[in-house]
This record gives structure tokens, C-alpha cells and sequence, in this order.
């Protein structure tokens, strides 16, 4: 388990937990992927094209054997399992898995671009890897989440849903 990413999840058609829990455990269930950490989940006014449902959002961090293509094809293969049907850019799905990074790596290919291209002007995003970042106490990424969340209109469209280590505790791959 050499690698470590970051991915970033979202739902906003069905049971939107549902669809979060199932992708973190069925990603999980492979031995070549081990998780590490999560974030709370968030509710999120949708952004891009604003006429569809609330979203859930969440960040994880995994251990991972596979390399960022194998990890790309798995998960794109994982959301249409789940039924991730692709019609309207930007438009309502069941679940998206985004790697957000991939160790330290810089990747440009026609198929995967890491870190993702547009993560710093998401609150979705920059909010719940703040989370996990203030975990590791990575201080330089910190700073860099915390100016570029400063930055980001629409803070308030990113609200806590089911806090990590509240009364509600969220348990995403079961007891
Ligand atoms: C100007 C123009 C500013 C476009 C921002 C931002 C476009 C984000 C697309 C943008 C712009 C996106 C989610 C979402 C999407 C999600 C929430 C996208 C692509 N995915 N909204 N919108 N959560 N809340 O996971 O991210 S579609
Ligand atoms: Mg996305
Ligand atoms: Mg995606």
C-alpha cells in the first residue's frame, strides 16, 4: 500500500447516504485499497448548474496499491454500478468519485488530470479536506486550503450533515 490519494464524493439523487456509504465500502472491500480517514459529511447547495437537489459531499483518505489509472478506472466503474447515468454537464448523479490527489504526483493525461484542476474553488471540496488535513497537521497544504477557502464565495452553501465525531456518529464502512 504505497499510495496515498485523496477522493472526493458527492451524491445528490436517491438515498444520497446510501450511495456514499456503499462507494466508501465497496472501494474499501479490495485489498489493494485501505482506509485511512474520512471527513463529516456536508450538505451543499449545488454548484455549476444550480438547478437540481442539495448534494452530500465528503472527502476520504486511502492506502492504495493501485496505481492512479487502475484507481481512475475503478472508480469510474464503481459509479455506474451505482448508476451514475451521464447526460447533463454538471447535472444531478448518484454518485462522483473524484481522486483529488495521488501521493505528490503532477498527472496530465487525456484521461486524468491530479491534483484535480478546479478542487481549490470548491468549498464542497476545500472544506471537508480541511477536515482530514487538520488531522495529518500538514501545515503547508493547511495554509494553501485556507487561503483558497477565503477566497470562495458561497462558504455558507457548504453546511455540517452528519459530523465525524458528533452524537451522530457516522460509521462508513459499518460495525
Ligand atoms: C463558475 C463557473 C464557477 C462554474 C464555478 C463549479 C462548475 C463546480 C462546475 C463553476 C463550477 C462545478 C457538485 C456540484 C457539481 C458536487 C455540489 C462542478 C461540477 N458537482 N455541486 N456541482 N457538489 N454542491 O459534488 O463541481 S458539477
Ligand atoms: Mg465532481
Ligand atoms: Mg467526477
Amino acid at each position: 500500500m504505497e499510495n496515498t490519494a485523496f477522493i472526493a464524493l458527492g451524491s445528490n439523487i436517491g438515498n444520497r447516504y446510501d450511495n456514499i456509504t456503499k462507494a466508501i465500502k465497496r472501494l474499501t472491500s479490495y485489498s489493494e485499497i485501505q482506509l485511512v480517514n474520512y471527513s463529516s459529511i456536508y450538505e451543499t447547495d449545488p454548484v455549476g448548474y444550480e438547478d437540481q437537489d442539495l448534494f452530500l459531499n465528503m472527502v476520504i483518505e486511502i492506502q492504495t496499491a493501485f496505481n492512479p489509472m487502475d484507481l481512475l478506472d475503478l472508480c469510474l466503474e464503481m459509479e455506474i454500478e451505482l448508476g451514475r447515468k451521464r447526460d447533463i454537464k454538471w447535472g444531478p448523479r448518484t454518485i462522483d468519485l473524484d481522486i483529488l490527489t495521488f501521493n505528490q504526483e503532477n498527472i496530465q493525461s487525456e484521461k486524468l488530470i491530479v491534483p484535480h484542476p478546479r478542487m481549490l474553488e470548491r468549498a464542497f471540496v476545500i472544506i471537508p479536506l480541511l477536515e482530514i488535513y487538520q488531522d495529518k497537521k500538514c501545515s503547508e497544504i493547511n495554509k494553501l486550503l485556507e487561503a483558497s477557502l477565503e477566497e470562495l464565495p458561497n462558504k455558507e452553501g457548504v453546511r455540517i450533515w452528519k459530523r465525524k465525531n458528533g452524537e451522530d456518529v457516522f460509521e462508513p464502512i459499518g460495525s
